[in-house]
């Protein structure tokens, strides 16, 4: 059954309101097309009434900057118990909205519970230093809030993303503005709902859905916002750079696109190594920033890899994201299902060996087969620009070396992977890799106590792990003139 829709419209002060101009969009339900609801769509106006509510919020006498530091940990570890309590409905609404398959949507909220509890933890342990400065003085530094936050989502993960950013701001002491993705906001209003229920005093969060070119720039140009934080495109993450810039001097965050290597040696063991680069490409359908889409296999067991990828790659059920059988759902909307689907063309047309899928599933719903290309040159259009799609490329080398080469010669640098029994090869690779993540011997290992971010065009800043509050924490240095030195 449908999961029940509970809020459709903008969150400020803790009220649900429509938009100035009274416009509303459509969402969708990616497996069949049908309009779920109609949200508040938000822009300038309402971007504008959400910033003054945080600023209220963030007002040296307000409640939230009154409020001891332990206390606004114990609002999120509240939050943590709220969405454990909802956490299948906040699942079902993640599929219902994105197309993420059920048993991975369970997965991620499953995930997020410590997160949030981890991250909230960190509320009352901001700490300055003591500084043995030069003189008569005595100098200590204070980490502070930046201020009001704008937390901009992409909708391929609203829930996990909503978690990362916007728990690591209220931890530091920020109020947010949250502007979820058009494609999927659903899920984004059901947790500020549970923020306010856990005790987040009113401002605190506030979220307004919209598109990105209205409400996201608007948000992005805002003089009185302080930091920006983003997670989507690089063509939109170098906007809202530009942007950030234009009416006062924002902090940024970006977290964006790749075209991530995972190179298999011959002396990997096969029997992890094949499901889990098939997981790393094909879960959420591709739409994962972290994907493995270069996939660099070791010429001795070249053939054999492919073809046991193959036979994976066939043995994936394709559904309804709600059957609990499906492993691979539809894409997000219509557009990112053609463009997947003109990758694949131009793959076929650049001389890529297209060993299976590479189709449309019916014609109702956004649904593509799992596609292996194998014999990928790098040159090829499908080797170089990020699909987001469920399509494996496999290329053949003959070296670390050269892997080594080929896997640093794009202008992304999010995550890279291998699979080796040979410590010094893995040392190696995870040393000389232009990445902001590595994995061996795995793929996809998320966990809020490691950094989490790109190098290169990939992005800027880290999320989650122990310093996941500095983005959105100022040093104030403080030095007190005394007769003598003590
Ligand atoms: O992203 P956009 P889209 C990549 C992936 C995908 C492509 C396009 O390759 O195929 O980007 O996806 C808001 N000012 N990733 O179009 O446009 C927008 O409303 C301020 C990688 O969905 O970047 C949404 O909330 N905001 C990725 C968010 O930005 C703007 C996740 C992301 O949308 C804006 C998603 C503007 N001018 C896509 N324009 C990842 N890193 O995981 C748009 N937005």
């Amino acid at each position: 059954m449908a999961p029940q829709i509970k809020y459709t419209k903008i969150f400020i002060d803790n009220e649900w309101v429509d938009s100035k101009s009274g416009k509303t969009f459509e969402t969708y339900n990616p497996h069949d097309e049908s309009v779920i609801a109609k949200v508040a769509e938000g822009d300038k106006a309402d971007v504008d009434e959400a910033v003054k509510a945080a600023r209220r919020a963030f007002h040296r006498n307000s409640e939230w900057r009154l409020m001891d530091a332990s206390q606004r940990g114990r609002i999120l570890q509240r939050f943590a118990d709220l969405v454990e309590r909802d956490a299948k409905y906040l699942a079902e609404l993640e599929s219902y909205n994105n197309g993420m398959v059920l048993s991975f949507s369970n997965f991620i909220v499953a995930k997020v519970i410590p997160c949030i509890r981890y991250i909230g933890g960190l509320s009352d342990k901001i700490q300055g230093d003591t500084i043995p400065a030069d003189g008569d003085v005595f100098s200590y530094t204070l980490k502070q809030p930046v201020g009001v936050c704008g937390l901009i989502l992409p909708w391929n993960g609203p829930i996990v993303i909503f978690v990362y950013k916007v728990t690591a701001a209220l931890a530091a002491g920020c109020t947010v503005v949250v502007k979820p993705a058009e494609q999927a906001p659903l899920t984004t209003l059901a947790l500020a709902a549970l923020l306010a229920e856990a005790g987040a005093p009113k401002g605190v969060i506030n979220v307004v859905p919209g598109f990105g070119e209205t409400a996201g720039a608007a948000l992005t140009r805002h003089k009185d916002v302080a930091k920006i934080s983003f997670t989507g495109s690089i063509e939109v993450g170098k906007l809202i750079q530009q942007a950030a810039g234009v009416n006062n001097l924002k902090r940024v965050t970006l977290e964006l696109g790749g075209k991530s290597p995972l190179v298999i040696m011959n002396d990997a063991d096969l029997n992890v190594a094949v499901p889990c680069a098939a997981s790393a490409i094909f879960s959420m359908q591709g739409q994962v920033c972290v994907a493995a889409s270069r996939l660099y296999v070791q010429s001795d067991i070249y053939d054999k890899f492919v073809a046991a990828a193959v036979k994976y790659a066939q043995s994936i059920r394709i559904g309804n994201p709600f059957d609990p059988t499906t492993q691979h759902g539809p894409q997000v909307d219509e557009v990112t299902m053609r463009k997947v689907l003109g990758y694949i063309e131009k793959g076929k047309q650049e001389g890529a060996k297209l060993l299976t899928g590479g189709r449309r599933v019916g014609d109702r719903g956004y649904y593509i087969e799992p596609t292996v290309f194998a014999d990928v040159r790098d040159d090829m259009t499908i080797a170089r620009e990020e699909i987001f799609g469920p399509v494996q490329s496999i290329f053949k080398f003959d070296t670390l070396e050269e892997v080594l080469e080929r896997a640093n010669n794009t202008t992304f640098g999010l995550a890279a992977g291998i699979f080796t029994t040979n410590v010094n090869t893995a040392l190696q690779f995870s040393k000389h890799v232009e990445a902001g993540v590595v994995w061996v011997n795995t793929y996809l290992t998320i966990g809020s106590h490691t950094p989490f971010g790109g190098v290169k065009d990939s992005g800027v800043g880290r999320e989650n792990g122990p310093q996941c509050l500095d983005p959105y924490l100022e040093v104030k240095s403080v030095t007190i003139n005394l007769p003598k030195k003590i």
